[in-house]
């Protein structure tokens, strides 16, 4: 199959990127490098570096003998786009290309400006030039299970069914997302589905849960080819931040109480997610929800894992509540369904102690290049001024 991975530099892009290809796909990866340069911008320095894209490519192709071709493409320019696309007949498009950070989208004007245009307009520009050169491309997009928020029913999977007055229809299902960030990941899903319905596109979209991990199969030892593993308060997520903290001898940073919840998955299982959306795709006219997480746990039972696994270490782990920056419910039921990726095959790789572990101590090796000054929240959820 011939996939383009759209924000082929993050976290999950490049290492996407390598599993495909090992697979035996024709792989393009495009980036406009945005996070590396807000990373840089903002002073918040990711724990791995890894080199830019066309390094990284080199490195790949002379350890597997796969070409993946690379460029530096910023997915809200519509002709670009387009002339990639013209040029490289995707088969199906994996789009990543999108603001990550709730913290980031919550900073002020200008980055919830960012945020809103950047991740619609990539979306609208995908939508535009899918449906003119061939609506038949399977879009698989990352989406997020913070589109629905935590409200006191179970949580199923994309859609709802509802019977009112007698009548009964079927509708995506009601969405409150808790950050600017989380609203754009709904927008986009709207946007997508109206399409889907206009122009039969053929749609995924994989509601993913925070992202926790550092290794894949296809990197093996090689450390340039590890994803940007970040820890800072703005674009590190809560596990990979507990792991880092633990590991450098600080205190883990519950934020408000820890009754939060959420669904987590391993890296691994991502790249196998998407793989199997891939190998699986929808019917034209269909839009596909899969909510992409394997286990459910509340940010004090995540903490309370990491002190386990640092003291099976000999490290004596801190737990410490902070003022919670976000506005969130901090005990709140959840209860989500995740049947469609392991109904596709998924067989996941759970949280245990093992795999703490071996983070752990990969990031003990690393523990110099830790700052101390990226852990406590800075982005606050309170209204501008
Ligand atoms: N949290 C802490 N302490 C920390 C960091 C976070 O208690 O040091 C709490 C947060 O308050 C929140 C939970 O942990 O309740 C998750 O926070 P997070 O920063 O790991 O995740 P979030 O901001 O929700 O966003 C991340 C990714 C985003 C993805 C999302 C999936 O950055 O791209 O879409 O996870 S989900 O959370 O399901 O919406």
């Amino acid at each position: 199959m011939r996939v383009l991975v759209l924000g082929a530099d993050g976290y999950l892009g490049w290492a996407t990127c390598m599993h495909l290809s090992a697979l035996g796909h024709d792989v393009a990866g495009v980036d406009n490098y945005f996070r590396r340069d807000a990373a840089r911008r903002l002073d918040l320095p990711p724990l791995l570096d890894p080199p830019p894209l066309p390094q990284r490519a080199r490195i790949w192709k002379g350890l597997s003998g796969r070409e993946v071709v690379v460029q530096a493409l910023d997915v809200t320019d519509l002709a670009a786009l387009f002339r990639l696309c013209e040029e490289f007949r995707p088969q199906a498009v994996v789009h990543y290309a999108e603001q990550p950070s709730a913290p980031y989208s919550m900073m002020g004007a200008a980055e919830a400006h960012f945020t809103l245009v950047n991740n619609l307009v990539s979306t609208l520009n995908l939508v535009q030039v899918v449906g003119r050169l061939d609506p038949g491309v399977h879009i698989v997009k990352l989406g997020t299970m913070g589109v629905y928020g935590t409200p006191n029913i179970d949580i199923e999977e994309g859609y709802l069914t509802l019977t009112h007055k007698g009548r009964t229809h079927t509708f995506l299902y009601p969405k409150t997302p808790g950050s600017l960030y989380h609203l754009t990941k709904a927008q986009d899903s709207d946007l997508l589905y109206f399409y889907v319905r206009l122009w039969d596109l053929a749609v995924t979209d994989l509601n993913q849960g925070p992202v926790y991990g550092l290794f894949t199969d296809e990197a093996g030892g090689d450390e340039r080819l590890l994803p940007p593993f970040s820890y800072d308060d703005v674009f590190g997520t809560v596990l990979n931040r507990f792991v880092t903290q633990a590991a450098a001898g600080l205190p883990l940073t519950i934020y408000g109480a820890g009754g939060q919840t959420r669904g987590y998955i391993n890296l691994k299982d991502t790249l196998t997610c998407v793989r199997l959306a891939l190998e699986n795709p929808p019917p034209r006219g269909e839009y596909r929800v899969f909510n992409q997480f394997t286990e459910t746990f509340s940010v004090l039972e995540l903490a309370q894992m990491v002190r386990q696994a640092g003291e099976a270490l000999g490290t004596k782990v801190e737990v410490r509540h902070v003022p919670n920056p976000r506005r969130e419910e901090e005990s709140h039921y959840y209860n989500p369904v995740h049947r469609g990726l392991v109904e596709l095959g998924l067989n996941p790789h759970l949280l245990t102690g093992e795999v703490l572990g071996e983070m752990l101590s990969f990031v003990m090796g690393h523990r110099d290049r830790v700052r101390p000054d990226l852990m406590a929240p800075r982005v606050s959820w309170g209204r501008a001024g």
